[in-house]
């Protein structure tokens, strides 16, 4: 791939005057976040309560250049709220935090349901160790397939919000979060059904880029032409520091890059839904992070399973308001390859 020119999108701090009664976000944020999918904001968590938790989480990971460390994503499950250690439990829940979520889906707080929370470290090595799987150089990707049960609503309808908190500075770990803005309705990067990745439909989950953007080369030739086209082309960096926060979406194109070699990236991951947006399911071992492994089995046994089968997971049931006519699409897209029937569902 052509060495594209790095552009960096910089962080805005909250607005020092509140925004209005009550809220953390500026309406600019909050219009960034809505049109192009991500805002990039400082001090949302005061900075003593984040340097406080990065120094707790210190003592509990690896360390650059130590035994032990974790190559795939997340902490193996040990630093999953609530952790037990009250100075990173105290984020998940932070009241600013709530309310700048809120502000974003236009929900009252209480009407927000959390479903994931993971602090994790990323390691720089000189190389990549060949695995297919390995979280270092990521390939592009939207978030959903291993949150949604069906597929995102269109874009003017967000259910959830996702964010990562980091707790490093970029100049000095790199590793920057890359990004493809949302350019309006017409964007073809962001054309409906959001389908061209791996994992998506029978296409197989790789994570790194070089052995991604291979296979699909092979596979589906115009797939990759357009990641390469509309999507690694246009990458924005977000230039973090400790303690700011990316809102994003699961319906933004982004990846994972590559760190310093012997750095080490301290990031929490988080996730809030609407409550009534079932089908967006807890980040978890099961059948959330399964939709990951080899086999695809999460999404295989949906296809296959029952509508009544479907509902007891989130699937939600024929007739409910999740299945407009996008929708439908989407999820045939999505579920067809693996065999399901959506004959169900579209009846109403
Ligand atoms: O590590 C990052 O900066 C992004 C990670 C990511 O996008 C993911 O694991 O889904
Ligand atoms: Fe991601």
């Amino acid at each position: 791939m052509a060495a594209e020119p790095e552009r960096w999108i910089e962080p805005t701090p909250v607005p020092s005057t509140e925004a209005g009664e009550g809220l953390v976000l500026s309406s600019a944020q909050v219009q960034d976040w809505r049109e192009r999918g991500f805002t990039l904001v400082d001090g949302v968590i005061p900075y003593s309560m984040v340097a406080e938790a990065r120094s707790v989480i210190e003592g509990l990971v690896a360390g650059a250049g130590d035994e032990g460390q974790i190559r795939d994503f997340g902490s193996d499950g040990t630093l999953e709220f609530p952790t037990g250690h009250a100075p990173i439990d105290a984020i998940t829940l932070h009241s600013d935090l709530l309310t700048a979520v809120s502000q974003l889906l236009g929900v009252q707080v209480e009407a927000l349901r959390l479903t994931q929370s993971d602090v994790w470290a990323k390691y720089g090595h000189a190389e990549k160790d060949g695995n297919e799987r390995s979280n270092d150089d990521q390939r592009i990707h939207m978030d959903y397939p291993n949150h949604y049960l069906t597929h995102p609503p269109v874009w003017s309808k967000p259910e959830a919000v996702e964010m990562i908190l980091y707790f490093d500075d970029v100049s000095e770990c790199e590793g920057a979060t890359a990004l493809v803005p949302r350019e309006g309705e017409e964007d073809p990067a962001y054309a409906w059904p959001y389908q061209n990745m791996p994992g998506f439909g029978a296409l197989r989950w790789v994570n790194d880029r070089e052995a991604a953007e291979a296979e699909l080369k092979q596979a589906v030739p115009d797939v990759a032409e357009f990641r390469q086209e509309h999507l690694y082309s246009r990458e924005v960096r977000a230039r973090f520091r400790l303690g700011t926060v990316l809102f994003y979406r699961h319906d933004l194109w982004h990846r994972g890059t590559w760190l310093r070699e012997g750095r080490r990236r301290l990031a929490q991951n988080l996730c809030f839904r609407r409550a009534d947006a079932e089908w967006i399911h807890s980040v978890q071992p099961g059948s959330a992070w399964r939709m990951y492994r080899p086999g695809q089995p999460t999404e295989r046994l949906i296809a296959n399973a029952s509508v009544s089968q479907r509902c007891v997971l989130g699937f939600p049931a024929p007739g409910h308001s999740h299945w407009t006519p996008e929708r439908l699409e989407a999820v045939r897209a999505r579920y067809g390859p693996l065999g399901m029937d959506m004959a169900p569902y579209e009846k109403g």
